[in-house]
């Protein structure tokens, strides 16, 4: 699916300044995952209603695993999809704003990370049932520091 720009980005766009103001959509995401993840698509139309542009890659379960463990993800911080924007790595459900807080503030870091797949977060919200969940700033060591709460 090609990504769309938004009744509202296009009505902002042109509001405040037509092509200028469009050329600063946020940063392309690129995404690595199994063709039969539904929650990574969920993930994918959280990302693109935030203005990313979205690329999918489906590769088999045993290539994914390589991509986490190149890009320095031990096991435990892992999730569904593997994502990267602006040269970081975004793993799993994070949500968009916490991504747009990262490429703001561009600490020396891998990426982010909520491991596993809490239920709540952005393309894990399926329902009422909300659980608490953490989500992580991966250093180039592997330590992790909580970048968010949710
Ligand atoms: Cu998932």
């Amino acid at each position: 699916m090609r990504p769309v720009l938004s009744a509202g980005v296009l009505a902002a766009a042109l509001l405040f300044g037509g092509p200028a103001m469009a050329e600063q959509k946020s940063a392309p995401v690129e995404v690595w995952k199994s063709a039969s993840c539904g929650c990574c698509t969920g993930w994918m139309k959280h990302m693109q209603s935030a203005g990313h542009p979205v690329k999918a890659n489906n590769v088999a379960l045993g290539i994914l695993a390589r991509i986490k463990r190149q890009a320095g993800l031990s096991s435990d911080l892992q999730s569904c999809h593997t994502a990267k924007v602006g040269g970081y790595v975004i793993e799993g459900h994070v949500p968009a704003e916490d991504v747009a807080r990262l490429l703001s503030e561009k600490p020396d870091a891998i990426g982010l990370t909520v491991p596993g797949m809490p239920l709540g977060s952005p393309g894990m919200d399926f329902g009422p049932d909300k659980e608490p969940y953490e989500v992580l700033l991966v250093k180039k060591d592997g330590s992790t520091e909580v970048f968010a709460r949710h």
